[in-house]
């Protein structure tokens, strides 16, 4: 018999199973570095804590006032099926009627998972248009930011991540590799939809072996993963990378050391940014004794790290997170320029990469293949908010908010339904989420486990996992499409997020919209056939259905080959133009200053922040908080798996922090503290860490949150009850959680239990 797989975002796992037929999954035999984070899919930590029944909050059931803000405290009715669906269809109906489909939001940001035709965001998408519509969300919690500042500077993230320098070209011709940020090796494990062979463990061997140089610039050292140790690190303070980019360019520009020739070719506007970096525009030139005072970096090591990189063949790199910061445009902006002033955009090996180590599919060697995708449908409502914009919203509805040049008003929300994200996880400031949540008359989540979202629903409908249903993995610059046959059955008596959709669009009279009459295995063969149509334009042959479906695995790393980044327009500038206006690499942008914008001028420029090391808030909460994606985990998913709860202490997540920092505040390590500011408290673990900077805290993300109900104190280390819930800028309203300070001191209460892994109360009717 062939082999079973499945697909998740950690990577691709073989089906296995004992004599007694109990499944067990194995990595994908031809990945090297497999991670071990999928592996607790079929934890019984996680199995403990699955939704069984469709459940509705007591107070809201009861229907006296529904009493909003005690979502997260009431307990859960269970109820059958039908019953639920009744009530959630008629509760639907209703808010339709009175308030329109304006006052539905369906944004439900978030990962979910993997396989594309489960996919819980575009089916609750695709059932909220058979609806008549829904307010959605534009750009990600990953990406705001660089989404919306690109396009205008080069070329949309998008294409940028397709076109990618690949690891091989960068071992061949790269020798000097500096990033910004590091190279978060720990988040290459993953990719949105699955990622078949890991690359990067191997890739950085690789570029080390081949003797590049790597420069790591930023508060943090050990983020480039096994090779940490063969890096140049160079501290410098979060959220002031532009600075030393701007540095370093005033260094090429006074030693002329720039490609003029390159500038005059592929972009447009030096000469209206040179005066600025002179000093001629606003009286500052920006030199590395200047960018000295705010990043902490030697103004030494800047002009003597500018001059290497313009005397060899050097890659620069930024990572995703400064750009999910105040000001978070501009490190992506300037890397770009800054790149553009050493001629090297289009060489192999050169030019810029926007995230190396982010995800598995930054630098991968494969072919940018076309996936199975669900089509959402039509969209009634045309009202939207940029992602991170979900509490301003629903707080302020009425109120305005610009958007990329344009001014819109907040709508009026009345329902929520949430499928594959938790916003519990995700969004900043907690404690202001949770006014805002308690503003909705009806919120409605679909999710596998009691995740923080479901305990804070009106309504909680039981979803399978990818292991119980047959789906489709693939992902894009991935080189396996995967038949993902259901592993086990469903727990409980959980539905399909298809199934759960189908069910209340038959209750609201738009089922043939929603299904188009098709079931999981019609739809899963249709999505194919298209799939293998697209594909067949790119020049990649797919074996048909059946034959896809019994082999498992369609293998496209035939299709690989060295790629490098704006190669077309760099050779040909004036027949293959970028998509800006002026068709050049924009130093200057004419449509960002039509927008008027105070913080995001039509440069990159090095704008003060309202937190960091160099604001007053920083005499209170001296230390600047950086808040990192999970080594080991995705987000808050699998959080109870016991190789996420192997890296916690007592039950805690753990706060990194210099040696020299844990000492003044007379802590030690493993010491259980509490981290607050003016918006929130957790507790940690103490880890001292000679690998972050002093002034620099570093509390991963992902564990599930879980407040004292009567303190607001978050037991388990969520560090979104500490960030702060600003935009990035006026330009893209990305998220800015980058941006926060925090104090630490020791916890001298009674250890409070944590309680985000006991199920909430639940009664029967
Ligand atoms: N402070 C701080 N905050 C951050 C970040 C940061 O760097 N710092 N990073 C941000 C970024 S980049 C991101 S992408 C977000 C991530 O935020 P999210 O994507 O919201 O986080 P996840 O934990 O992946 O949430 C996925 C949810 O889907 C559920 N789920 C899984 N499978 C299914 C399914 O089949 N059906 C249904 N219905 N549900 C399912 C899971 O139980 C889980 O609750 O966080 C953001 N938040
Ligand atoms: N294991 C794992 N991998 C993941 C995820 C996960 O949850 N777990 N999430 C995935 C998702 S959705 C995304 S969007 C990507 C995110 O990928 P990134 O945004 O790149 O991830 P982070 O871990 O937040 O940050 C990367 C590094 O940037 C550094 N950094 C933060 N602020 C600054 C700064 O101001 N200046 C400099 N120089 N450095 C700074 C941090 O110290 C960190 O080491 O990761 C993906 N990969
Ligand atoms: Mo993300």
């Amino acid at each position: 018999m062939s082999k079973r797989y499945t697909l998740s975002h950690w990577g691709l796992y073989e089906v296995e199973r004992d004599a007694a037929g109990v499944p067990d999954l194995a990595p994908f035999s031809r990945d090297p570095d497999p991670s071990p984070i999928g592996q607790g899919q079929l934890s019984p930590q996680m199995a403990a804590l699955r939704i069984t029944r469709p459940a509705v909050r007591r107070s809201w059931l009861d229907n006296a006032g529904r009493a909003p803000e005690r979502r997260g405290l009431d307990p859960f009715v269970e109820l059958e099926w039908d019953e639920a669906l009744d009530l959630a269809a008629s509760e639907i109906a209703r808010v339709r009627e009175q308030f329109g489909n304006r006052s539905i939001f369906g944004g439900s940001y978030g990962w979910s998972s993997a396989g594309r035709f489960h996919h819980a965001q575009s089916q609750v998408h695709r059932f909220l248009n058979a609806a008549g519509g829904y307010v959605r969300h534009v750009d990600s919690y990953s990406l705001g930011a660089a989404n919306v500042i690109l396009p205008h500077v080069v070329a949309p993230m998008d294409q940028l991540m397709a076109e990618h320098s690949s690891w091989d070209t960068l071992a061949a011709h790269t020798r000097l590799f500096v990033s910004f940020g590091g190279i978060p090796v720990k988040n290459s494990q993953m990719n949105a939809g699955g990622v078949g062979i890991h690359h990067t463990p191997a890739a950085l061997r690789t570029l080390v072996d081949a003797g590049v140089r790597i420069v790591n610039i930023g508060p943090v050292g050990d983020n480039v993963g096994a090779i940490s140790g063969q890096v140049e690190w160079i501290p410098c303070r979060p959220n002031t990378d532009t600075a030393v980019m701007l540095a370093m360019a005033q260094v090429l520009l006074s030693e002329n050391l720039h490609d003029r020739a390159f500038l005059e070719r592929c972009c447009t506007g030096f000469d209206r940014f040179a005066p600025y970096l002179t000093g001629e525009s606003d009286g500052q030139p920006k030199t590395p004794a200047w960018a000295e005072q705010i990043s902490g970096v030697p103004a030494a090591t800047i002009a003597r790290l500018a001059r290497d990189m313009a005397a060899t063949r050097s890659m620069l790199n930024v990572s995703w997170a400064m750009q999910r910061a105040e000001h978070g445009e501009q490190p992506f902006w300037m890397v770009v320029v800054l790149a553009a002033m050493m001629g090297q955009i289009g060489q192999p090996g050169g030019g810029f990469g926007v995230g190396y180590g982010a995800a598995n599919l930054l630098g991968s060697p494969h072919i940018r293949s076309k996936g199975p995708t669900l089509p959402q449908g039509r969209n009634g409502v045309t009202d939207f908010i940029p992602v991170a914009r979900l509490a301003d919203m629903l707080l302020g509805p009425g109120a305005s908010f610009t958007y990329n040049g344009e001014t819109y008003q907040y709508p009026d929300i009345r329902l929520v339904y949430w499928a594959g994200g938790n916003p519990f996880h995700h969004h900043q400031d907690l404690n202001r989420l949770r006014r805002a949540w308690a503003r909705p008359e009806t919120i409605i989540v679909n999710d596998p486990w009691w995740s923080p979202a479901a305990r804070r629903a009106d309504i909680v409908f039981p979803a399978t996992t990818t292991l119980e249903r047959n789906d489709i993995g693939s992902s894009t610059l991935e080189a396996f499409i995967v038949a993902m046959r259901a592993v086990e059955s469903p727990a409980g008596s959980a539905r399909d997020d298809y199934d759960i959709f189908a069910g209340l669009a038959r209750r609201l009279g738009c089922e043939a919209d929603y299904t188009e009459g098709l079931d999981t295995m019609g739809w899963l063969q249709r999505l194919y056939a298209e799939a293998r149509q697209i594909n067949k334009g790119l020049g990649i042959e797919l074996p048909e259905f059946d034959e896809f479906w019994q082999s498992g695995l369609v293998d496209m790393t035939a299709h690989d080959r060295p790629a490098t980044m704006l190669h077309d327009f760099v050779a040909q500038p004036a027949q293959r133009p970028l998509n800006t206006p002026s068709g050049r690499i924009e130093i200057w942008s004419d449509r960002i200053a039509e927008m008027a914008l105070a913080d995001c001028p039509p440069h990159p420029v090095w704008l003060e922040k309202r937190e960091w090391l160099g604001s007053a808030g920083a005499a209170q909460y001296p230390l600047h908080l950086l808040t990192d994606q999970p080594a080991r985990k995705l987000h808050s998913q699998l959080d109870a798996s016991p190789h996420s709860m192997s890296g916690k202490v007592e039950g805690r997540e753990q706060v990194h922090m210099h040696p020299s920092e844990v000492e003044q505040r007379g802590l030690h390590d493993g010491q259980i503290v509490e981290i607050f500011n003016g918006r929130g408290r957790c507790l940690a673990a103490v880890c001292a860490n000679s690998q972050i900077m002093p002034r620099v805290a570093r509390l991963n993300t992902g564990a599930w949150y879980d407040p004292c109900p009567d303190t607001a104190l978050d037991r388990h280390g969520n560090p979104n009850v500490l960030t702060r819930d600003i935009a990035a800028s006026s330009l893209s309203q990305g998220c800015a959680a980058q941006s926060c300070l925090v104090e630490i001191r020791a916890w001298e209460g009674p250890l409070p239990d944590i309680e985000a892994f006991q199920l909430p109360q639940r009664q029967s009717r």
